[in-house]
């Protein structure tokens, strides 16, 4: 455990009024730091024991005895606590007024003004945590559907470290069969270490690809999805937004060209957070207004990871249907046939043509119909068939990924080596790189630079 000299000291709990303010305490000097500021309900200041507590009593600022507020007090001894040292909580009321109060008196006892996310870099340098579980902690704080906190829990918990530390195990018994190998270079020796490297290297290397293969899963579930609803003017587009929002968010009119502006809003489907961007109706017009939203459309639909492309069911395509499905292609894209409750007009055949491997579901925004269906088609789509939410355990971030990239690439020179039946030492170096980069992605020998830039996302307090 490295030991930290300072106590630090911050609000641990969002500004504004609420029913309870917790300032945070962790260092050596919790302990000395309670008794000069928490007073019993006797007067006296208390003793603290060695396991976990839970007291009432007064905060009081340690110079002039005045008490600041009733409190509880929560001391949870090193090495079972958050950071790993000794933590007070303080319990106070939640305003403004009585959180900074009580911050100051802790300050003035002795603590300092922990930076952001300080509590949990403590917790990674006393080993509790490795980094991949305290960059999760961010991930959960941000997440924004149950499924995005899902699997920062998942991933909070420890499961892409054990899940690194158990390749970096088998690796470290390969390497060691290659260089004692090494040192006694006979014939058949060597050819067995050899047929080792081929038989677990490629066996890690389904497991590495598998974890950057969760990367794409997690860039979604932290970022959103950016979703485009695209179509020509009056088809129902701001209605699809409404419905599924399922709130009259984006202005609804029977005149084309009713939304000019771009509208987004964020929202949970089944889990994944979707960007959702209602754009203005598509088509050649002479209204300077209207020109511009249509542009402001054209770049939406460029920018979109995911196009809702929506036709009106009750009318036969249009040309400018058929330029919108062709300006879509090789977009990851939904078809949705609007209007389904007016009788269908348009012909499914040529949508079916034009939509090529886009799924086509029809819809009525105006009635709620369909919405279920087109909710299962988007998660298919951005998850892809084969995994469905209830599977998805801890996503991969982008740092651990480009780590995880580059250890492949090592291994996969290693194999190919092994294969050519190229010499050990050249072997052995590259399990050694592919072992120090899985051990960066768990933040082993991480440097200053790194902690300090994932840190410095978190909020105080944390
Ligand atoms: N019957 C029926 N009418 C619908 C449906 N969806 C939308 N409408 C109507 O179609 C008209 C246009 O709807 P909007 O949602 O404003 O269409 P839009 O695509 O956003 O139109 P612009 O913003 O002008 O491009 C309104 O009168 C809606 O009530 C539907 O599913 N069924
Ligand atoms: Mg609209």
């Amino acid at each position: 455990m490295v030991v930290e000299e300072d106590t630090i000291a911050a609000i641990a709990t969002a500004r504004g009024e609420a029913s309870v303010g917790i300032i945070r305490v962790s260092g050596p000097q919790a302990a000395e730091l309670v008794r000069k500021v928490f007073r019993l309900p006797s007067g006296a200041p208390c003793n603290l024991s060695s396991s976990r507590q839970l007291l009432y009593g007064t905060l009081v600022n340690s110079r002039s005895g005045e008490a600041v507020d009733e409190v509880m007090l929560l001391w949870m001894p090193g090495p079972r606590s958050y950071t790993a040292e000794d933590v007070a909580e303080l319990q106070v009321h939640g305003g403004n007024q009585v959180v900074d109060a009580g911050l100051e008196v802790v300050l003035q006892a002795g603590a300092r003004l922990a930076d952001p996310g300080e509590f949990t870099k403590r917790a990674f340098l006393n080993g509790r945590i490795d980094l991949s579980q305290a960059e999760a902690v961010i991930d959960l704080i941000r997440a924004k559907t149950d499924l995005a906190a899902r699997s920062a829990l998942q991933q909070v918990k420890g499961h892409f470290g054990e899940t690194i530390r158990a390749l970096r195990k088998r690796l470290l018994s390969l390497q060691a069969h290659v260089e004692v190998t090494m040192d006694y270079p006979e014939h058949d020796v060597e050819s067995v270490a050899l047929a080792q490297v081929s038989e677990v290297g490629s066996e890690l290397l389904g497991k590495i690809e598998e974890l950057i293969q969760s990367a794409a899963v997690g860039r979604i579930l932290r970022e959103g999805v950016y979703t485009a609803i695209v179509g020509r003017p009056n088809v129902g587009k701001s209605s699809l937004l409404n419905a599924l929002l399922r709130r009259e968010r984006a202005i609804v009119t029977d005149i084309p060209g009713t939304t000019r502006d771009v509208v987004e809003e964020y929202i949970n489907i089944r889990g994944i957070p979707l960007r959702l961007a209602d754009t203005a109706g598509i088509r050649e017009t002479e209204d300077v207004v209207e020109q511009i939203g249509v542009k402001r459309s054209r770049e939406a639909l460029q920018e979109a990871e995911l196009a809702l492309l929506v036709l009106n069911g009750s009318e036969p395509l249009s040309q400018d249907d058929v330029d919108l499905l062709r300006m879509s292609e090789g977009l990851r894209r939904v078809i949705a046939i609007n209007k389904a409750d007016l009788g269908l007009a348009v012909e499914l055949e040529k949508v079916a043509e034009f939509a090529g491997d886009s799924p086509v579901v029809q819809i009525s925004a105006k009635k709620m119909d369909g919405l279920a269906m087109l909710e299962e088609t988007i998660e298919k789509l951005v998850l892809g068939s084969e995994l469905s939410s209830a599977e998805i355990g801890y996503s991969t971030n982008a740092r651990q990924a480009k780590l995880l990239s580059e250890a492949k690439s090592d291994l996969e020179v290693a194999l190919s080596a092994a294969a050519q039946g190229a010499t050990l030492d050249i072997i052995a170096v590259q399990l050694q790189s592919v072992y120090a980069l899985l051990g960066l992605a768990i933040g082993e020998e991480a440097g200053e630079d790194l902690l300090d830039e994932i840190f410095s996302n978190f909020c105080l307090g944390k």
